[in-house]
């Protein structure tokens, strides 16, 4: 894990926590879009977009990653929707998607702990389970967090 900004990673693939639309959001999607330019928009949009739980790759452009995995993780809506189950599923597609184009080191963010309104602990514990039970061929993933907050969580449980 570690404190900084995803787009800046030098990793095979970056995550994006994306939205259904795979269009511009704000957040960790907005900064991913402005840096990766203009191509990324046409990109998505021949994608047609993705369900939640689902997770999609485009080229990188130009981020240092080679790919961009777009997660499309939960809107919390109290957590008797199916959160967690989707939030796991969101993290175990990106590292399928990974295996498949063949990405070995991943760069994660706190997906939907932002907008999305998924609680800060709850979603940590869903990410690094369902990272740690996940069958991949990935032997480097990184928790890029955005805020000290974010940091403390991930460290609370992995250092
Ligand atoms: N690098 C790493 N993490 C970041 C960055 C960054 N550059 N910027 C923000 N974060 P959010 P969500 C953190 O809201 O909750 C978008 O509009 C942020 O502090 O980006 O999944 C999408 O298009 C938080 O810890 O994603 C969707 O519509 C984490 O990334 C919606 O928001 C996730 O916050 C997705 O909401």
């Amino acid at each position: 894990m570690v404190l900084g900004d995803i787009t800046t990673q030098a990793v095979d693939a970056i995550v994006n926590a994306a939205n259904p639309a795979l269009a511009r959001g704000a957040g960790v999607c907005g900064a991913v879009f402005a840096a990766a330019g203009p191509g990324l928009e046409a990109a998505c949009a021949a994608l047609g977009g993705a369900r939640t739980g689902d997770a999609v790759a485009t080229p990188g452009f130009a981020l240092p990653a080679r790919w961009i995995i777009h997660a499309v993780g939960p809107v919390w809506r109290g957590g008797d929707r199916g959160e967690a189950q989707l939030l796991a599923a969101a993290y175990r597609r990106s590292l399928e998607v990974a295996d498949e184009l063949g990405a070995t080191s991943v760069a994660f963010p706190a997906i939907s702990t932002g907008i999305y309104g998924y609680p800060l602990d709850a979603a940590t514990d869903v990410a690094i389970s369902s990272v740690r039970e996940s069958p991949c061929r990935v032997t480097v993933v990184r928790f890029v967090c955005f805020d000290a907050r974010t940091l403390a969580a991930y460290e609370q449980r992995l250092a």
